[in-house]
């Protein structure tokens, strides 16, 4: 039950989500921001990454002030503890990418032999322009044995126990020799995973630098590999996305309506159900229901995934996952897997709510579970509506809430649809975007990504940071539930640019429509914003590596092992990251150092821990400055323009 002390706002500027809080909190529903005040106070050993119970010897935790032991029982300092932990952490972001992106590529094969019902190819250009990538042979060859080709050759790299991954290979010269030199380029993405648990088994690596590698390998494997292929995959299978109309927030849940949220994160039931729900037979299922319709809508990166490529409407991010169901008009909530809350277990005992897992590897105790098998997609997925719609039929006149908010935005940006919709089908790739940079128009390029925290204010990093960027004439493209708190507050809006771009963005987005904060997607299509400056350098102007390149990445609001394992990579691959919350490693020194400092001069990339987003935005800045002097590129056409207040979310850009 909430006990909110009688406080009925949460920490959000989310003002659906504080309405939703409140009718929480008149309803006995426990929030998240419930439960994190009931934990409180967090361990402060945990926090600075000081505990290891990696053996029975322990738990041993070292005060970081000298007060007590000075290391744990087997002799592990501060730095060995931490920088093992990290790379433990690495590992599980890198296993939940990667194990995504297997499904994707088990998923290719079976549609590929037609044992996949109701999948098949949907972009045999990016299944070709693959297959020759890997060497394969495509003349003439059928799609569909082209599809099982490019999936066993997809599967070997996940299992590969030697030489390097393929994708490696897409990564600029420079930047894939000083992966080599030091002796970070991933081989197998299973191997990296298995690799890193093992050496931080007890007694084995105690090298803190050598460990930190280790997780940087690992995560390597995670963005050059299990996430790279999750999205190339995709795009093969469900189509590669293009520029989108949707709406985003609570208020696109319809009490008229069969509500469907699917949340998690795989794109493989989703696409299914959003075909069953189009499906004649279930929608006359839902009107004999007294249904006006059958209402899909998505939480989290599952969102994204039918956002980017159907336009379905998002219901909210992380932190919403609750409120949604708090409605009171959510016929069935379909997980898959991760950033589910466990907790939504709750709601099952007092609503007609259906809640119903579907990944073997995640079951819910309580909860009901319709097992997902690629082989019988499209039945799994009409089992599932039928559900939806019989708790529709039980749901009868009890009451529902649902905030008003509903914000318009543009998504499915990607690698390709940049360079169309910047102008480039008949010019050079890229020239468009790497010119508008050259000429100091557009500043550079930010990618603002991850999670939201119950630690820091609900989207108010995400949308501060934005918005700053922006006025300084950088561009930003998103994913994850970052890019859902800014589609919700209006800035995926074209008219987003007159509010709060600076003059030289605004330009570039009159002149070519778009918006001046871009969707590329989930938090796999990371690996779209990595491959988007692989072309930057490609075309050329703006140095030879992507740590030449005025860009930069952030992660404000991030919460999860997998953020780690993004962050890591990213960094790794030649661009400053700046987190919001601090890795837990800050009890160790050598540790911080090496994240802060000392492997710029290895990648040419960075971390920075700022927890302020208007002062993380600024040190972006600092950096893409910094790099456009090196490139000796023009200055800026114009100066900021000057900041606009957050007051009410996407007021201004409605007005
Ligand atoms: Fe303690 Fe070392 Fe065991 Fe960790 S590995 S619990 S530091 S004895
Ligand atoms: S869903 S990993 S809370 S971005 Fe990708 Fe959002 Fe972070 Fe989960």
């Amino acid at each position: 039950m909430a006990d909110r002390d009688g406080k009925k706002k949460i920490r959000s500027v989310d003002p659906a989500a504080q309405q939703m809080a409140e009718h929480s909190a008149e309803k006995g529903y426990s929030l998240a921001w419930d439960r994190y005040e009931a934990v409180q106070p967090q361990c402060e050993f945990g926090t600075l990454g000081l505990c290891c119970k990696n053996c029975l010897l322990g738990p041993c935790r070292i005060d970081p002030f000298g007060e007590g032991a000075e290391c744990g029982v087997c002799g592990a300092t501060v730095d060995v503890i931490a920088a093992r932990n990290l790379a433990r952490h690495a590992a599980v972001g890198t296993a939940a990418h990667s194990d995504h992106g297997r499904d994707v590529v088990h998923t290719l094969r079976l549609a590929g032999r037609g044992e996949a019902e109701g999948y098949e190819v949907k972009n045999e250009k990016k299944l070709l322009k693959l297959a020759e990538e890997f060497g394969l042979k495509t003349d003439g060859k059928d799609p569909a044995l082209l599809a099982q080709e490019v999936a066993e050759v997809a599967s070997a790299d996940f299992g590969r126990q030697e030489g390097r991954l393929r994708f490696v290979g897409r990564a600029p010269k420079p930047l894939q020799k000083k992966w080599e030199d030091a002796g970070v380029t991933p081989s197998g993405v299973d191997a990296e995973v298995v690799r890193a648990l093992h050496a931080t088994h007890m007694g084995v690596d105690s090298d803190p630098k050598h460990i930190l590698k280790t997780a940087i390998k690992t995560s390597l494997a995670d963005g050059w590999g299990g996430s790279m292929y999750a999205t190339d995959l995709s795009d093969v299978l469900f189509g590669a996305p293009e520029p989108v109309r949707a709406t985003a927030n609570l208020g696109v849940i319809r009490p008229e309506a069969v509500n469907i949220i699917v949340h998690g994160h795989e794109p493989t039931l989703s696409e299914m159900i959003v075909a069953a729900a189009q499906s004649p037979d279930m929608k006359k299922k839902a009107e004999e229901a007294g249904a006006e319709d059958i209402q899909i809508a998505g939480i989290c990166c599952t969102a994204n995934e039918i956002l980017m490529r159907h336009g379905i409407p998002i219901a909210g991010n992380f932190l919403q996952q609750e409120l949604a169901v708090a409605t009171g008009a959510v016929d069935a909530m379909v997980v898959d897997v991760q950033c589910v809350f466990p907790n939504i277990s709750q709601y099952a005992s007092c609503m007609s709510t259906r809640f119903i897992s579907t990944s073997p590897k995640a079951h819910f105790e309580g909860l009901e579970h319709v097992q997902f098998d690629e082989s019988r997609g499209l039945a799994t997925a009409k089992d599932i509506v039928g559900r939806a719609i019989e708790a529709f039929g039980e749901r009868g006149d009890s009451e529902t809430v649902v905030p008003k908010e509903n914000e318009q935005l543009v998504a499915g940006y990607t690698v390709e649809s940049i360079f169309s919709t910047l102008g480039g089908r008949y010019r050079p790739l890229f020239r468009p975007l790497n010119k508008a940079i050259m000429d100091g128009r557009i500043r550079g390029v930010a990618g603002v990504v991850g999670c939201n925290t119950v630690k820091m204010t609900h989207d108010e990093g995400h949308l501060k940071m934005v918005r700053e960027l922006i006025r300084n004439d950088v561009l930003v493209v998103q994913t994850g539930c970052s890019a859902i708190a800014c589609g919700k507050a209006g800035l995926m809006k074209p008219e987003a640019a007159e509010v709060y771009a600076g003059e030289g963005l605004r330009e570039v987005c009159r002149a070519v429509g778009i918006a001046p904060v871009l969707h590329v997607g989930s938090c796999v299509d990371n690996t779209r914003i990595l491959l988007a400056c692989v072309e930057m350098v490609k075309e050329g102007g703006l140095g030879d590596d992507i740590s030449d390149l005025p860009v930069a990445g952030a992660a404000p609001e991030w919460m999860s092992e997998k953020a780690i394992a993004i962050a890591l990579y990213v960094a790794a691959s030649g661009i400053y990251t700046c987190l919001g919350d601090s890795f837990p490693i800050m009890g160790a020194p050598k540790v911080r150092e090496y994240l802060l400092e000392g492997m710029e001069e290895d990648f040419g990339g960075k971390l920075a821990f700022e927890r302020d987003p208007v002062r993380g935005a600024a040190l972006m800045i600092e950096h893409i400055n910094a790099k456009r002097d090196a490139l000796g590129l023009d200055d800026m056409k114009h100066d900021p323009v000057a900041p606009v207040e957050l007051d009410k979310v996407g007021e201004k850009v409605n007005a």
